[in-house]
């Protein structure tokens, strides 16, 4: 079985991105090969990698993993979305990708579905978590930033062009030095990375195991 994990490069003027570093962490399941991949928070440049890393690696499973910087526990997200969107409903205001793209309601893939539940056993994912001890929930959201737009691309090529694969994303909270010196601090959660890579490398298990 071939598993591929992608993690994201730091974003939004952050300096670190959890994703990429429980990824880098993160150790090949037994019986699994496990392919690592670190993308660009890039809606056009994470297209083509995906494409690339699929037809190259062929994988029975990709896992993409992100930050949802506030969230309190490790979220499974339930479904992607066929709009990339960076203009906040909360005044306006746009977040820029990393390329300086700024899409604003532009569908993803043109002949795509309006939108693609995961393919990966969401619930099985969180319980495997918390049997860890570790918060994690269902999301019914992955927003419509790069994060949304990797999920819908790996089930899109999943369902257009490699029907065996299964896909799915995991959103991780802030680490703790990334809230330590921010003025809204009180307000927003944090999670170790040891008890984040304890929660995903659980679920990579499971996910192997089945
Ligand atoms: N989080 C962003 C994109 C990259 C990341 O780690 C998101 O939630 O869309």
């Amino acid at each position: 079985m071939k598993i591929l994990v992608t993690g994201f490069e730091p974003f939004n003027g952050g300096w670190i991105n959890p994703s990429e570093q429980i990824v880098h962490r993160l150790k090949a399941p037994e019986g699994a090969i496990l392919i690592k991949e670190i993308l660009p928070v890039e809606f056009g440049k994470t297209t083509i990698r995906l494409q690339e890393l699929f037809r190259e690696h062929q994988p029975d499973i990709v896992l993409s993993v992100g930050q949802a910087g506030g969230r309190a526990e490790i979220g499974v997200e339930r479904v992607a979305i066929n709009i990339d969107n960076v203009k906040s409903s909360n005044g306006g205001k746009l977040l820029p990708d990393n390329a300086g793209d700024v899409p604003v309601d532009e569908p993803i893939e043109a002949d795509g579905a309006a939108a693609y539940f995961s393919t990966l056993p969401i619930w099985q994912m969180v319980e495997a978590m918390q049997k860890k001890g570790i918060p994690a929930a269902i999301s019914n959201s992955a927003g419509t930033y790069v994060c949304n737009h990797v999920m819908y691309e790996n089930l899109y090529q999943a369902a257009v062009n490699y029907p065996g694969m299964k896909a799915g994303f995991i959103h991780v909270p802030f680490l703790p030095e990334q809230i330590a010196n921010r003025e809204d601090k009180e307000r927003l959660a944090a999670m170790p990375l040891e008890d984040m890579v304890t929660a995903l490398q659980a679920v990579l298990d499971m996910l192997a195991d089945r």
